[in-house]
């Protein structure tokens, strides 16, 4: 193909995607031209936003990274990135991915065949993920502190955070299922489960056995048991899912489809006007499970849920056009489904769907339908019923009323859209301050926008994505911030700081290194007090040590070449913000070992010679002298 051609071709795609799905006016916003200046400038006073030094946020912001694989912790209004989270992700910094505690959470929870396949790559685990949604754990409508719960788009699979020291514990792999997209905690009495929407159709035992036959793919809705972290049951349904919610009543999911053609290219994917809410009958399924109907899978019961199957479990409410996000409001009675490619929001009314499960037209609980603008994605709240839609090819926010939407739905002439503010550019999901809860407060709402363009100095042909935080105390909604980020927040909550409580110091009793713990004592070793010699075990090795700044208990310890090494470090220090770490020179190991943490790490000495180690995270004025030396002795020939 000549560069003319591939240009053309690649001009052509854009007009596809951006214009013929959503009118021509779409293509002009989506370039950006023309759509500067309404941002107004930061003014502390009005905001509040800005914070001295020393002061505290009102807020965490739980941000994701998509594509990085990472959660990310955010002191929000002010937007100062205070830590990272690794989770599906490889950590330079804290030996995620690398100690031997991290490596049971990322593969304990792994199919068997991964295992297999990754094993002959050499590899223990997958070493990217895509997390798109972080949401934390619930008790009575709003968030009580436990867990963050994330998926991982890239590879299948949801974790869990523990928020009292802002670590994953548990990672687990979804089975049946390709691609877990959309994920969201029961809200109701409490999480409970985690929904968790397979995106991508597959054959239900992807095996191999079927291939180029799409009428026989599936996609695949999962609860898992947000407490064991085991999949509870799942449902197979009709059409690709997209995003999800749970109601405030305990009684239904909610996921947003497209592709209800099952189509495997965008001309067949787009072609229908109308796909659907689908919506998921808890109690009727957990019946379903207990009876023991549907099918075994991979240890995993489950049903059919398919439009066709007809049964009790699923509804199919028709939404126009491809919609996305899935959204319920703080008033505990209505979600909101954004139309995408349909300039439209659809609002279900969830009093409505009990009729529908007893034969009522599934459109019966619509109960409003504004029209917002162009490529309507997300929708936060404030709990005054109010709304905030972000529209990603008109690179806005529109705020409108949801009493006034459905007044307009019953033919009333009244227009539900109050003001809209421009964002820079293509905003895809947004939160307000606890606006995903029953406490929606109604103060902050951040705009994550796909395009920084020209809002920030260049840095070549990677741009940072721009996220804008907006007063919408007042109905003229005011930017007031723009932060960059790395790639790719796709989501975040906002939650008060009065809901989070980490500890400053790790327990010794913390299950985090329970191995380590079983595998001292069966070596007559206390981990408080390490053990001056290695410890030999046929050609394994263990080197027990602790950490008191600015000193390892071990200035030096031997092995042989070829030895498999485990390194244990318990950091005795119980003092805030002592955190050691321990790096093997040239050997490719780092591991943190936070106050009165055991961390571990097993590695062959292959490298005959002296090999210092030494901390590599900053703890003391003699942080530099706190190391000290491997001497791996040569294999005799
Ligand atoms: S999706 Cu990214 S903008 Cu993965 Cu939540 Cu809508
Ligand atoms: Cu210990 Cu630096």
């Amino acid at each position: 193909m000549s560069e003319e051609e591939r240009k053309s071709k690649m001009r052509l795609n854009r007009r596809q995607l951006m214009g013929a799905t959503a009118g021509g006016a779409a293509l002009a916003a989506a370039g950006g031209a023309g759509l500067l200046g309404s941002a107004t400038p930061a003014h502390a006073a009005e905001g509040n936003f800005n914070l001295a030094p020393g002061e505290l946020d009102e807020y965490y912001g739980f941000w994701s990274s998509g594509q990085t694989g990472e959660v990310r912790i955010l002191g929000f209004p002010s937007m100062r990135e205070l830590m990272r989270i690794p989770v599906f992700n490889r950590c330079s910094a804290t030996g995620w991915g690398q100690t031997n505690e991290s490596l049971q959470v990322l593969t304990e929870g792994l199919l068997p065949e991964t295992k297999e396949m990754l094993a002959k790559r050499g590899m223990k685990t997958y070493d990217n993920g895509d997390l798109h949604h972080p949401h934390m754990s619930f008790t009575d409508g709003t968030y009580d502190g436990r867990y963050i719960f994330a998926n991982d788009k890239a590879n299948t699979r949801v974790a869990r955070i523990r928020c009292d020291i802002m670590k994953c514990d548990k990672i687990i792999e979804i089975p049946n299922a390709q691609d877990i997209h959309g994920m969201r905690p029961q809200k109701y009495p409490r999480t409970g489960y985690i929904f968790a929407n397979g995106e991508h159709e597959v054959p239900l035992v992807n095996d191999g056995k079927v291939l180029d036959k799409p009428e026989e793919y599936v996609n695949i809705f999962t609860a898992i048991d947000g407490d064991e972290m085991k999949v509870a049951w799942q449902v197979i349904v009709s059409g690709n899912l997209d995003n999800c919610d749970a109601d405030y009543q305990g009684k239904y999911a909610f996921a947003t489809s497209y592709n209800s053609e099952m189509g495997m290219n965008l001309a067949e994917m787009t072609a229908n006007e109308t796909d659907h809410c689908v919506v998921f009958n808890i109690k009727a399924i957990e019946a379903a499970v207990a009876a023991g109907e549907g099918q075994m899978l991979n240890g995993v019961r489950v049903l059919d849920g398919r439009k066709t199957a007809g049964s009790q479990l699923t509804r199919y409410i028709p939404i126009p056009n491809s919609p996305h996000g899935c959204n319920a409001a703080p008033d505990k009675q209505h979600i909101v489904i954004n139309g995408k490619l349909s300039p439209t929001v659809s609002v279900i009314d969830v009093t409505k769907v009990d009729a529908v499960f007893e034969g009522a037209d599934p459109r019966s609980a619509i109960v409003a339908e504004p029209e917002l603008g162009l490529g309507p994605l997300h929708t936060a709240f404030d709990g005054k019923g109010n709304c905030f839609t972000t529209l990603f090819l008109d690179s806005q926010v529109v705020k409108w009323n949801m009493a006034k939407a459905i007044e307009a739905y019953g033919g009333a002439d009244v227009d539900p859209i109050i003001s809209k503010v421009d964002v820079h550019y293509q905003p895809g999901h947004n939160s307000t301050s606890m606006g995903e809860t029953a406490e929606a407060d109604g103060k902050w709402l951040i705009s994550m926008n796909k395009f920084s363009k020209d809002r920030f100095l260049n840095t070549g042909p990677l741009k940072p994505e721009n996220e804008q935080l907006i007063d919408i105390s007042s109905d003229q909604m005011k930017v007031v911030h723009d932060g960059p980020t790395f790639a790719e927040p796709h989501d975040s909550i906002i939650v008060h700081a009065s809901k989070v409580n980490p500890v400053n110091i790790y327990s010794r009793d913390d299950p985090g290194w329970e191995a380590a713990r079983r595998q001292a004592a069966a070596d007559g070793v206390d981990l408080e007090d390490g053990h001056p010699e290695p410890i030999r075990d046929g050609n394994k090795v263990r080197v027990y040590m602790y950490s008191i700044a600015p000193e390892f208990s071990l200035e030096k310890f031997t092995v042989q070449q070829g030895d498999e090494v485990t390194i244990y470090v318990t950091n005795l220090d119980d003092i805030d913000d002592v955190t050691h770490g321990f790096c093997l020179s040239n050997h490719g190991i780092a591991m943190e070992v936070g106050p009165q943490q055991t961390s571990s790490v097993t590695f062959t000495a292959d490298r005959p010679g002296v090999h210092w180690y030494y901390c590599q995270w900053f703890c003391h004025a003699l942080h530099m002298e706190m190391r000290g030396r491997m001497f791996v002795e040569p294999r005799s020939a």
